[in-house]
C-alpha cells in the first residue's frame, strides 16, 4: 500500500485530475461530448476566421499524435485525419466544438523526409499563427512520451516563449511505456520546463489509444479556453 501510494505520487504532476473538482471534470466531459465539426483548413493565414471565438491549438513534431489527440478528446474517430505517414497534416486545420470553442491542429515540425522548403513553410505558418491570434488561449505542445523533449521541441518551446503565448506540455502515447518509464519521462520533462517560466506548470500524460489522461486534459482546455 505505501509503495503503491508512493508510486502514484511520482506521477501526480502528470495526471492533474486532482486539480479539478468532480463537477468541473463532469462539465468538461459533457462539453467535449457536444457536437464538433471540421471548420476549415488553410495553407495561409489569410483564410483564418475572425477572432471572436476562443481558440486552443495543438502543436508538436510530426507524428507525435496531434490529430489523434483531437479525435480522442472529442471521442470522434475520424474528425482530424490521423496517419501513419508523418507530415500528414500540412495545413492549419480548425474544428468547432459546440459552436463556442475552436480546436486548432497545427502543422507538425521535424519531419526529416519533407523537403526543406516545405518544412519551412509549415513552420512559418505555425509561427505566424502563434503571433497573429489574440483569441489564442493556450497552445498544447505535444511531446512523444517515448522520446521526451528533443532538440526540435526545445526550439518550439523557445518560439512559444518568444510569442508570449500560454502553453502546456502534453505527453502522448503513454500506453507505449511501462510505469517506471512514464515516471522517468515525466520527471525529465518537468525538469526541462522548470527553466521556462512561461510554461504552464502542469503536464498531462495521455494516451489517445486508451483515453488515459483525457478527462484532465479536457478540464484544462475548458479552463484555459474560457478563463
Ligand atoms: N500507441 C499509440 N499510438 C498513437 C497515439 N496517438 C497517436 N498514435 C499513432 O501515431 C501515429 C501518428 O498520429 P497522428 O495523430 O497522425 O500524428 P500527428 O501529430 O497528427 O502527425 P502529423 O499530422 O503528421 O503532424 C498514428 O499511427 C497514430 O495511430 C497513442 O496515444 N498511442
Ligand atoms: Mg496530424
Amino acid at each position: 500500500m505505501p509503495a503503491a501510494a508512493g508510486a502514484k505520487d511520482s506521477l501526480a504532476g502528470a495526471y492533474p485530475e486532482a486539480e479539478f473538482s468532480l463537477e468541473e471534470l463532469e462539465a468538461a466531459r459533457v462539453a467535449f461530448a457536444r457536437p464538433v465539426s471540421f471548420l476549415l483548413g488553410v495553407a495561409s493565414l489569410d483564410g483564418l476566421p475572425d477572432t471572436t471565438l476562443p481558440e486552443v491549438a495543438f502543436a508538436g513534431r510530426s507524428n507525435v499524435g496531434k490529430s489523434s489527440l483531437i479525435n480522442a478528446l472529442t471521442e470522434q474517430r475520424q474528425l482530424a485525419r490521423a496517419s501513419t505517414e508523418p507530415g500528414r497534416t500540412r495545413e492549419v486545420n480548425m474544428f468547432l466544438l459546440d459552436g463556442r470553442l475552436r480546436l486548432v491542429d497545427l502543422p507538425g515540425y521535424g519531419f526529416a523526409k519533407a523537403p526543406k522548403s516545405a518544412t519551412r513553410r509549415f513552420q512559418d505558418l505555425g509561427r505566424a499563427y502563434l503571433h497573429g491570434r489574440p483569441n489564442l488561449k493556450r497552445v498544447y505542445l505535444l511531446v512523444d512520451a517515448r522520446h521526451g523533449v528533443k532538440k526540435e521541441d526545445e526550439a518550439a518551446l523557445s518560439a512559444l516563449d518568444l510569442a508570449a503565448v500560454s502553453y502546456q506540455v502534453v505527453l502522448t502515447k503513454a500506453d507505449k511505456l511501462k510505469r517506471a518509464e512514464q515516471e522517468a519521462v515525466v520527471a525529465a520533462t518537468l525538469k526541462a520546463l522548470s527553466r521556462r517560466p512561461a510554461a504552464f506548470p502542469r503536464l498531462c500524460l495521455t494516451s489517445s489509444e486508451t483515453g488515459a489522461g483525457m478527462a484532465a486534459l479536457r478540464a484544462e482546455i475548458l479552463r484555459a479556453g474560457f478563463a
